[in-house]
This record gives C-alpha cells, sequence and structure tokens, in this order.
C-alpha cells in the first residue's frame, strides 16, 4: 500500500516535470497511465446503459456466423497456435525522479527484439551539470529510494567493468555525455541486459549518478561501483 501511494506521488512529480518541458516523449506514457484510471471511473458510475447493444445485434449475427465457419476451419487451428509462439518485442520504461536535492530527471525507455538480442536503452534527462561523463546502471533491488536499490545488478558475480565488456554486470550501461544545458539524451545497445527470463531487469531500479563512472579501471571501490559518485535520480523499471 505503501508502495503504491509513493508511486502516484511519483507520477504526479513526473507530469508536473513534464507540463514545464511540453514534448519530452517520456510524458505521453505518463499521461496514458493516469487517464485509465479516470475512466474507470466513469464506466462504474453508468452501470445501466448496455441495453442499447443488444437491441440492433440478433439478426445479423446469424447469417455471417454461417458463412465464417465453413470458410475458416481449416486454417484457424494452425494460425492460432503460430501466433502464440511467436516472439513479441519486449518493452520496459522507467520514471526517473530526482533524488538528494538534485533536479536530475527523466525516463528511459527499453526495448529487445526478442529473448536473445541486446536490449536497446533510449534515455532522456535534464537537470545535470554541462558537459559532464554520467554513470548509468541497473540496480538489484527495485526501489524509488535510489539508496535502497542495493548494488548493481550483478546476477553473474564478476567484477564491474563497461557496459558489454566480457568483465561487467549485467547492470553495468556505461556512461552518457552531458550537453551544455546539462540534458543527455541518446541510446546505447546493452548485449546482457534482458526484459524476460530469470535475469530480467523488470522491477529492478535505473539509477543515474553524479560523476563518472571509472569502469572498473580505478581504486577503491572500483571493482563495485566504479566510483560513479551519489545516486542522484533513479526510477523501477516497469513493463
Ligand atoms: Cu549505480
Amino acid at each position: 500500500m505503501r508502495s503504491s501511494c509513493l508511486l502516484a506521488g511519483l507520477i504526479g512529480m513526473a507530469l508536473a516535470q513534464s507540463n514545464t518541458q511540453s514534448n519530452n516523449w517520456y510524458s505521453a506514457s505518463v499521461g496514458s497511465s493516469t487517464t485509465s484510471t479516470s475512466s474507470s471511473v466513469a464506466s462504474t458510475s453508468s452501470s445501466t446503459t448496455p441495453t442499447l447493444i443488444s437491441l440492433s445485434t440478433p439478426s445479423s449475427t446469424q447469417i455471417t456466423t454461417t458463412t465464417t465457419s465453413t470458410s475458416t476451419t481449416s486454417s484457424s487451428p494452425s494460425s492460432s497456435s503460430a501466433s502464440s509462439s511467436t516472439a513479441v518485442p519486449l518493452r520496459a520504461t522507467a520514471i526517473v525522479t530526482s533524488y538528494n536535492g538534485t533536479n536530475v530527471h527523466g525516463g528511459v525507455i527499453f526495448e529487445q527484439a526478442d529473448a536473445n538480442s541486446p536490449t536497446i536503452i533510449t534515455y532522456d534527462f535534464a537537470g545535470n551539470g554541462p558537459l559532464g561523463q554520467r554513470g548509468i546502471h541497473i540496480h538489484r533491488d527495485g526501489n524509488t529510494d535510489c539508496l535502497a536499490a542495493g548494488p548493481h545488478f550483478n546476477p553473474a558475480g564478476i567484477n564491474h567493468g563497461d557496459i558489454n565488456a566480457a568483465v561487467s554486470h549485467a547492470g553495468d550501461l556505461g556512461n552518457i555525455p552531458t550537453d551544455s544545458q546539462g540534458d543527455a539524451k541518446g541510446s546505447v545497445s546493452a548485449k546482457f541486459v534482458s526484459l524476460s527470463g530469470p535475469n530480467s531487469v523488470i522491477g529492478r531500479t535505473f539509477i543515474i549518478h553524479g560523476g563518472r563512472d571509472d569502469l572498473g579501471t580505478g581504486t577503491g571501490d572500483s571493482n563495485t561501483t566504479g566510483n560513479s559518485g551519489l545516486r542522484v535520480a533513479c526510477g523501477i523499471i516497469m513493463a
């Protein structure tokens, strides 16, 4: 119950932020999720109307069902089984909201053509410092409190590294550049990120850090965190 209240608050925050920046792509997905809740409220109040539909249907449907049964009996079994086994592109999103008093926010879309394909991660952030590098990761636990999202998602139990490196965490996504306005927009292809199966990243947390990821080449906590600095914004990855 507490998490759903938090989520509603975060969607409200994301909407308020998207109002000031009108044509960000991630504002559209937030808007559609909120309108579905308002339409369900409207349908419960108008529960006495369905009699209009039953009056118009009977005579015409009897004719159409006899013609379709002769033409489709041979083809329907094979086509229905084929459609269920065909790989469906997988998709997830994360609305990323500011943390630790920063103004960093934005959205991320994850798209994977099938279970064996790399995942294309498209991001759009604002509120960063200008002309820098920012480490981005998927952290293990789903939590809108960025600090409570646990370490990097690392199902192989190996050292931290760059995105797509042989030695790296599945959640290691490298660095992204910020422009002169502090915005960061682009996409990366991540071959160790999956949207299905036991190592799916859905339900985990996308985090953007306040500093550059040393990609495992530094000292101290380099092999676990990349010394990427504070967690400045995050969001749970949702299907
Ligand atoms: Cu991180």
